[in-house]
């Protein structure tokens, strides 16, 4: 070969057992929250890929924009810029990595190591170099609305109703920060534990409009210590969104086999994977006996 050809590491030559055990050492911070970037790691994942539309193939996790303008900007992106400058010690340690395949692994290792399932991810991601790529300000939820609206945007990602209710039930993780979305509170007890708590806990409990000058959001009646926002509400307000919800509530393991399915597919939203037989989309299982 010629010199200076192994300069830059291909994506395959990346340890990605290392990586995740970079990732795992940056989760706990007492200091943070809950004691954990848990949350705000899948967040990241989430709001990188969630802006993708199977109707003209734009957006999704593909290009790591979410580290340029105008995605970082973006008013539902707002604290996401810390989980990014944590990682960045992650993607300086190992070359070859890319911004787009890190933001989705760091997902991935959060979920896992917060008593979550075991989702598939593989890399393969590309960097663009700016953020010209980046779909228009739009494409991610907005908390204040309802169903209807839960359901244009994430049909527009190719989703279905059961795979919609599952996602959302990641909100069994984390909080809301009014610096950030102008709501307050976490939604379980347990906001650093991967659980159904979420469903049972919009079922079992009763809630009431909160009366504060922020904006509308829900508390539980008997400890005024839990939040559901309008969107959230909207998953037992609409019957068929709550035909699963109780689904969730009642059976813990089949929410975090059906998870784990949607939140691949939801990482993997308009990706192309080159893999080892050529094909672009195929699903390679030695390919992630590899990784
Ligand atoms: Fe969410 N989410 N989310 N969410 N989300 C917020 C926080 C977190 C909506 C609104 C908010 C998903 C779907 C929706 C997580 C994961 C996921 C916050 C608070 C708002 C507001 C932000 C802040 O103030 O810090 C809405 C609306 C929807 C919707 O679909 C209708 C999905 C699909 C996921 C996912 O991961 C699959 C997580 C985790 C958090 C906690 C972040 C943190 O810092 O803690």
């Amino acid at each position: 070969t010629a010199p200076g050809d192994n300069k830059r590491a291909t994506p395959s030559k990346v340890d990605y057992d290392q990586v995740r055990k970079s990732i795992s050492a940056l989760l706990d911070d007492n200091n943070y929250d809950d004691g954990s970037y848990g949350p705000l790691f899948v967040r990241l994942g989430w709001h990188a890929s969630g802006t993708y539309s199977h109707i003209d193939s734009t957006g999704g996790s593909n290009g790591g924009c979410m580290r340029f303008e105008p995605e970082s900007g973006w008013g539902a992106n707002k604290g996401l810029n810390l989980a990014r400058e944590r990682l960045e010690s992650v993607y300086r340690a190992h070359p070859g990595l890319t911004y787009a395949d890190l933001y989705t692994l760091a997902a991935v290792v959060a979920i896992e190591e917060m008593g979550g399932p075991t989702i598939k991810w593989r890399p393969g991601r590309d960097d663009h170099k700016d953020g010209k790529k980046s779909p228009a300000d739009g494409r991610l939820p907005d908390a204040a609305q309802g169903a209807q609206h839960i359901r244009d945007i994430f049909y527009r990602m190719g989703f279905n109703d059961q795979e919609i209710v599952a996602l959302i039930g990641a909100h069994s993780l984390g909080r809301c920060h009014p610096d950030r979305s102008g709501y307050e509170g976490p939604w379980t007890n347990a906001p650093t534990t991967f659980s159904n708590e979420f469903f049972r806990l919009l079922l079992e409990e009763k809630w009431q409009l909160r009366r504060w000058k922020g904006p509308k959001q829900y508390e539980d009646v008997k400890t005024k210590t839990l939040m559901m926002l309008p969107a959230d509400m909207a998953l037992i307000e609409d019957p068929e969104f709550r035909k699963y919800v109780v689904q969730y509530a009642t059976d813990g393991d089949k929410f975090a086999k059906d998870f784990a399915a949607a939140f691949e597919k939801l990482l993997e939203l308009g990706v192309e994977f080159k893999t080892t037989d050529g094909s672009r989309h195929g699903k390679n299982e030695s390919f992630w006996k590899r990784i």
